[in-house]
């Protein structure tokens, strides 16, 4: 299971009222306990060994960039000095999900939210909000990046107009094949900038690693068709050229590809189509396990 599977299946709220209109609380770092320290020290160092040769260049240099070790989960208001100094952003506590306008309110003015909780022991591996794990070490060395910085941004201002014109689930999946579970081609392989997977200790390995997936090219219009997995690993994931393909989109207009990707057809997650280019051609051996095994239990 990937750390952020079933997250967006949840309704915003669920872990309590807001204080604030705009749903920010304070992270309250100096609260957590020795216990919770020591959970995120046993995520930390078991990713860190993970990802050198499987996250991008990019990623390793944000990670060494921010005040971000294996001791203690980081205090917001450290990160936050170095990160708006090199992208003008800023990271904000919340207490999990909160409402997609909040969520493209808070990204559109360059403000990060970040859940203040972590996950709980006997669920390493899988829990359904974003915790600051996922949060933190999944999103924040990306956000140093200038290119991922003004992508998300850009996200924030068109989730809302994407609301508007009724095409929010269309650009919902550019995110999650890019931002969440994106990979990206990198001197003579794929490496993975994706916060989903950088943050998730089974997926970053089976995404680059397991013949199982497809791994096609990126393209926008592609990748608004494409139903995506909520609950378990992705069945494709999509491959940009670099970082600075994100700008490029941010430059487009999405509204005229809303049309075109919303008049159909749709496609199913591990669907390979004639016209793609294709980096790998998944043997879905994973997936038909798990659904041969969901169809003998009663
Ligand atoms: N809230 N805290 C938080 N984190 C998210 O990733 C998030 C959210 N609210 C809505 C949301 N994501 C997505 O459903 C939108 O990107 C569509
Ligand atoms: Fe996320």
């Amino acid at each position: 299971m990937n750390t952020v599977a079933t997250k967006h299946g949840l309704a915003a709220g669920e872990a309590g009222r807001p204080q604030n209109p705009d749903w920010t609380i304070d992270q309250g770092w100096e609260r957590y306990t020795a216990a919770e320290h020591a959970t995120w020290k046993t995520l930390f160092e078991r990713q860190t060994k993970l990802l050198p040769g499987r996250a991008c260049d990019e990623f390793v240099q944000g990670m060494r960039d921010l005040p971000i070790g294996p001791e203690q989960i980081p205090d917001f208001r450290r990160l936050n000095e170095v990160l708006l100094r090199r992208t003008g952003w800023q990271i904000v506590a919340v207490p999990g999900l909160v409402p997609d306008e909040v969520f493209f309110d808070h990204l559109a003015h360059r403000r990060f939210p970040s859940g203040n909780f972590i996950r709980r022991p006997h669920e390493l591996d899988y829990l359904e909000e974003p915790d600051v794990f996922h949060d933190v070490f999944g999103h924040v060395p990306m956000l140093m990046n200038p290119a991922m910085a003004d992508f998300i941004q850009a996200y924030g201002q068109g989730g809302l107009r994407a609301q508007q014109l009724g095409h929010l689930p269309q650009l919902a999946r550019v995110y999650w094949y890019t931002v969440e579970f994106g990979l990206l081609q990198q001197g003579d392989g794929l490496r993975l900038y994706g916060a989903g997977i950088a943050s998730s200790f089974t997926e970053s390995q089976f995404c680059l690693d397991s013949a199982s997936p497809n791994r096609i090219r990126f393209g926008l219009e592609r990748v608004m068709r494409t139903h995506y997995r909520i609950d378990d690993f992705q069945e494709s994931y999509f491959v940009i050229r670099d970082l600075d393909e994100l700008l490029e989109f941010t430059q487009i207009d999405f509204a005229p590809l809303y049309q075109r990707a919303a008049q159909g057809p749709e496609h199913q997650p591990g669907d390979v189509l004639a016209d793609d280019q294709v980096f790998h051609r998944g043997s879905g051996e994973y997936h038909c396990a798990r659904r041969r095994m969901a169809s003998a239990s009663p």
